[in-house]
């Protein structure tokens, strides 16, 4: 019999989830970058393997927000909660001890199994560290499974798809797939590609700048011809005018190394040549202001 489960994938800011959500599917849906704060929406993926349909959430990481987008970001985590039937519990290899926000989440973990996903695990030179690591959060929560990861290198993820569908079996699920068998997730090209062009600004640039970004697409049109061609305009809203002229770069430099590198991502993630154009704006101090928050669709 066909059935679905709702997982959600929660953890500290830079874990690793939205890397694991991308490698779970086979596709890469949210954008992954070195700085903490990255998503700051839940992302839904679909996996639909053998009677099983997985549907993941991806959500911001849990954080002591320092402004209404962070207040919003935590929300979005813990409203992922609602209706959830598991939830992937992301947590780094090797780390001494659970972090406040960290227990803070577990202890609202009452009616959902849970299982620990221990990533980063090429990272640890020392698998005895592992050991100790997975017996002393054992001991506090009882974890339907723990699973060490790489989401980066895709090591164990076989192991943990089976203990996903290990407890599929063990649950009282709706008996129907709830997404078309092809789903692949809820994002729209638009805010995908908005995306893509955000990861380049946090990979690109550092400290407040890029997390003080908001990227919209404006147009995405395909111009008729022999190769399809994709015409994409995006504005970046910054929220310093000082910050505009880092984004914009001497000679406007940045903005092109930026546009250089989001082309390309877009032309692999659609399969077409990309042209696009980047346009900088300022909106003074707008992750604390709630109607542009809404606006950029970050509420
Ligand atoms: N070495 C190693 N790095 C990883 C692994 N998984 C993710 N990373 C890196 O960790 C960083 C954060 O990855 P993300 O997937 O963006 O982390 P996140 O938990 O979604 O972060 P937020 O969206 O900010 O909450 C990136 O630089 C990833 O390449 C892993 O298994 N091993
Ligand atoms: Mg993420």
């Amino acid at each position: 019999m066909p059935k679905t489960m709702f997982v959600s994938i929660l953890g500290l800011p830079n874990v690793g989830k939205s890397s694991l959500l991308n490698r779970l599917l086979g596709e890469k849906i949210a954008i992954v970058s070195e700085k903490p704060q990255t998503t700051r929406t839940r992302i839904m993926g679909v996996l639909t393997q053998g009677e099983t349909q997985l549907v993941f959430t991806d959500t911001p990481g849990l954080h002591r927000p320092r402004t209404k987008l962070g207040e919003h970001m935590v929300r979005a985590a813990h409203d992922s909660l609602d209706g959830v039937d598991a939830c992937l519990f992301v947590t780094e290899a090797g780390r001494p001890a659970l972090q406040e926000e960290e227990t803070a989440m577990l202890r609202q973990l009452r009616r959902q199994p849970v299982i620990l996903v221990l990533n980063k695990v090429d990272l640890l030179p020392e698998k005895a560290r592992l050991a100790r690591q997975i017996a002393q959060l054992s001991g506090g929560y009882a974890f339907a499974a723990v699973v060490p990861a790489s989401a980066l290198r895709g090591s164990n993820l076989d192991a943990l798809r089976e203990e996903l569908l290990a407890l599929a079996d063990r649950l009282d699920l709706p008996q129907a797939y709830l997404f078309p068998e092809d789903t692949l997730t809820d994002q729209p090209e638009r805010v995908i590609a908005a995306e893509r062009i955000r990861e380049q600004l946090l990979r690109l640039l550092d400290q407040e700048v890029p997390h003080g970004t908001a990227v919209t697409v404006e147009q995405m049109k395909e111009r008729p011809g022999e190769a399809p061609l994709l015409d994409i305009e995006a504005v970046i809203t910054c929220e310093r005018e000082s910050h505009k002229g880092i984004l914009i770069g001497k000679g406007g430099g940045m903005l092109k190394t930026v546009g250089t590198r989001a082309r390309k991502e877009l032309e692999a993630f659609f399969g077409c040549q990309v042209n696009l154009k980047l346009w900088v704006k300022v909106k003074e101090d707008w992750r604390n202001r709630e109607g542009l928050i809404k606006n950029f669709g970050l509420e």
